[in-house]
């Protein structure tokens, strides 16, 4: 597997780096109308920020559903890479949805978690990941082999240009800041859904 690089094997030594930066890195090397699902929280915020596209999906209203979401649009999609964006409170929720990616060996898909250690959009409580869980370690535990932290911003693209590339299914841990968000998504589930399933082609 050539995933055996260096990549820090625990979450204390992953560099802190900043949700809209990476997001943005992801985006821009997107060439190929992948899917991207938003997590609630403010995952979502910095995917709308990073810049419209139909592909995206901005989950609003319930935690831990961007995986969920992703599985099921690369089960039906499977020619269609898709990434999961999530907070680490999101997928302390629901953790099963690890294992079950794992079981059906997702190939085109790829989950991101944005772990700040904190609730941060319904103020900041501390979660479980600032009390030492590691969901990189949860997800290998789980059975997602290819599960690494990102050591920092060249590495964290590094993954993602494999995730592209290569068979999955992927996981990378993101350690970041408490930086606000950049922009606010537009709170109009109706359209978010009109629009990705445009975006996807199965609606005109
Ligand atoms: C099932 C459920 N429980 C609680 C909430 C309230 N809530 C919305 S977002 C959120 C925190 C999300 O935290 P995280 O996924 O870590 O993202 P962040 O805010 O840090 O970006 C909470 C508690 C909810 N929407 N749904």
């Amino acid at each position: 597997m050539s995933f055996a690089t260096n990549h820090p094997v625990s979450r204390e030594q992953a560099k802190v780096m900043n949700r809209f930066d990476i997001t943005k890195r992801l985006v821009s090397r997107l060439h190929h109308d992948e899917a991207v699902i938003g997590g609630i929280g403010y995952t979502n915020f910095d995917l709308w920020a990073a810049g419209r596209r139909p592909q995206n999906f901005y989950m609003l209203g319930s935690m831990g559903l961007a995986v969920p979401i992703a599985l099921g649009v690369a089960l039906a999609q499977p020619a269609r890479k898709v990434f999961a964006l999530e907070g680490d409170g999101s997928v302390l929720m629901q953790l099963g949805s690890l294992s079950t990616v794992a079981a059906r060996q997702q190939k085109n898909l790829c989950i991101v978690i944005m772990d700040n250690g904190a609730y941060q959009i319904t103020g900041g409580q501390k979660t479980m990941t600032d009390q030492g869980a590691d969901i990189v370690g949860i997800a290998r535990a789980s059975g997602l082999r290819q599960s690494a932290w990102a050591a920092d911003e060249a590495a964290f693209v590094e993954l993602i240009e494999l995730a592209l590339r290569e068979d999955g299914p992927w996981l990378i841990g993101c350690r970041i800041d408490n930086q606000k968000p950049v922009d606010t998504t537009e709170r109009d589930p109706s359209r978010i859904r009109d629009n990705f399933m445009r975006g996807l082609g199965v609606r005109r």
